[in-house]
């Protein structure tokens, strides 16, 4: 079952230029500055109520992320979807003819499992599913 909103992620090329606005702007504070190396991409965390924003920078030309920025620049990157059982959304979602990204879980920031589906199945929307490692 989905419960909320985990996260949201923006695709930035800086992490120290973007930062600034996220706390000096809209007064939010970033709690969490993590490499994810799998993922190839250091993320910055501030919470928002119950929910998240994830900043994602690419730690190299070959990260999905530095594509990201060269073809449609600084921007909404996706949406992540809280789940108390990933392999049953995945499993629920080809079913319904979704295209996976990842056919089972992977470790994604924060101590998640996470795992992607493909925007082009989704009506443009990069879509994570997240749960706690248990
Ligand atoms: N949102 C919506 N559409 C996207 C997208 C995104 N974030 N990223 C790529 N696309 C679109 C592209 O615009 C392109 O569309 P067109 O064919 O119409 O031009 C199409 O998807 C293919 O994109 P591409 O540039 O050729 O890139 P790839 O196919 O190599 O990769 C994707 C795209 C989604 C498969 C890849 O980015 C991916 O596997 N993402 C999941 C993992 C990820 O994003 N990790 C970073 C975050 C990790 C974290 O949160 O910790």
């Amino acid at each position: 079952m989905i419960t909320h909103i985990e996260h949201i992620g923006i695709a930035v090329k800086s992490l120290e230029e973007a930062i600034p606005y996220y706390e000096k702007v809209l007064g939010l504070t970033c709690y969490n500055i993590e490499e994810v190396a799998d993922q190839k991409v250091r993320t910055a965390f501030f919470k928002v109520g119950a929910t998240k924003i994830e900043l994602l920078e690419p730690t190299g030309p070959e990260s999905t992320i530095a594509k990201f920025l060269e073809k449609k620049g600084e921007g909404f990157h996706h949406i992540a979807l809280a789940s108390d059982n990933i392999e049953k959304e995945l499993a629920h979602a080809e079913s319904q003819g979704v295209q996976l990204l990842d056919r089972a879980p992977r470790a994604g920031a924060e101590g998640l499992s996470i795992a992607f589906l493909h925007p082009k199945s989704t009506m443009g929307v990069l879509t994570e599913f997240c749960q706690d490692k248990q």
